[in-house]
């Protein structure tokens, strides 16, 4: 007899570091705008966001401050999961990077993205050399957080797995793989399959697809028992030529789409179990 469905994990990319405001008058800058975009996410049925965080001029930043100022914010309002970017804007160093990972108490990420390896990024290269990679998963490690390994080429699950056996990245894990990106592994369906089937038995993924393929892939993830990650950070478009209204418009059409195929949609208290996070971060 077939088991109950797994409750869909949807998380929410609402910032990035490449989206502009001259692409989308809907990209949230600010922590207020941050957070209020996170309860509306929450509200339409995300359990988590991926957090990357502006200076008020709109250009990426890894800060610390501005990381506590938006989580602070958003926990203020809502009790979805906050999964911080370590992966940050091209060209950053380790340490600027690395910068939310130097939270604690409240302030404590959920989750942390950890890259394991370099690509081609549209005509940029996003470095991810193997001494820095064991270094972010050190520090993710020393912050008291988990990674989700954020796949952008098949060889990166053969490095997590590589991490896993040198005993700095704990099996089973959680993976994204993001599909799509210019340079990199496009979004097909042979591909997302290909990755899924990689992984050791208790992992658990989600699929970030770029662009026009957000939302079919998210729906193809509904499908095998994955999850998915949709928002401005990916795509900025709910159809074609009509912009999101904000990344909650995207996660409101993955809550339709689950409910099309009678997955539950799992809340931030689901996901932590499911995807093995820590206790929440003491107040
Ligand atoms: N902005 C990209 C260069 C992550 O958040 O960990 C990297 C990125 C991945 O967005
Ligand atoms: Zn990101």
């Amino acid at each position: 007899m077939a088991g109950e469905p797994q409750p869909l994990i949807v998380t929410a990319c609402l910032v990035g570091a490449e989206t502009t405001r001259a692409q989308t008058p809907y990209l949230p800058i600010t922590a207020e705008e941050i957070a209020e975009e996170a309860r509306l996410c929450r509200e339409a049925g995300a359990a988590m966001i991926h957090l990357h965080v502006r200076e008020p001029d709109g250009t990426p930043s890894q800060s610390a401050e501005l990381f506590a100022a938006a989580i602070r914010a958003v926990r203020a309002r809502t009790d979805i999961l906050v999964q911080v970017s370590t992966g940050g804007a091209v060209g950053m160093t380790a340490d600027e990077r690395c910068g939310p990972l130097t939270l604690r108490g409240a302030l404590r990420p959920d989750m942390a993205t950890l890259t394991t390896g370099t690509v081609n990024f549209g005509d940029e290269v996003f470095m991810n050399p193997r001494p820095l990679v064991r270094d972010i998963a050190r520090r993710i490690r020393a912050c008291g957080t988990v990674p989700e390994i954020e796949c952008f080429d098949a060889g990166m699950v053969d490095e997590a797995l590589a991490l896993a056996k040198e005993g700095l990245v704990d099996l089973p894990a959680h993976f994204d793989f993001v599909l799509g990106v210019p340079g990199a592994l496009a979004a097909t369906p042979e591909a997302l399959r290909f990755l899924a089937g990689k992984l050791p038995a208790g992992c658990t993924w989600t699929v970030a697809a770029m662009s026009r393929f957000e939302l079919p892939f998210a729906e193809l993830a509904i499908e095998m028992g994955g999850n998915a990650r949709v928002g401005l950070e990916d795509n900025i478009y709910l159809s074609k030529g009509v912009l999101a209204k904000g990344s909650h418009e995207l996660v409101a059409e993955v809550g339709k789409a689950a409910a099309r195929r009678g997955r539950p949609l799992a809340t931030p208290a689901q996901a932590r179990a499911l995807l093995r996070l820590p206790p929440p971060a003491a107040a």
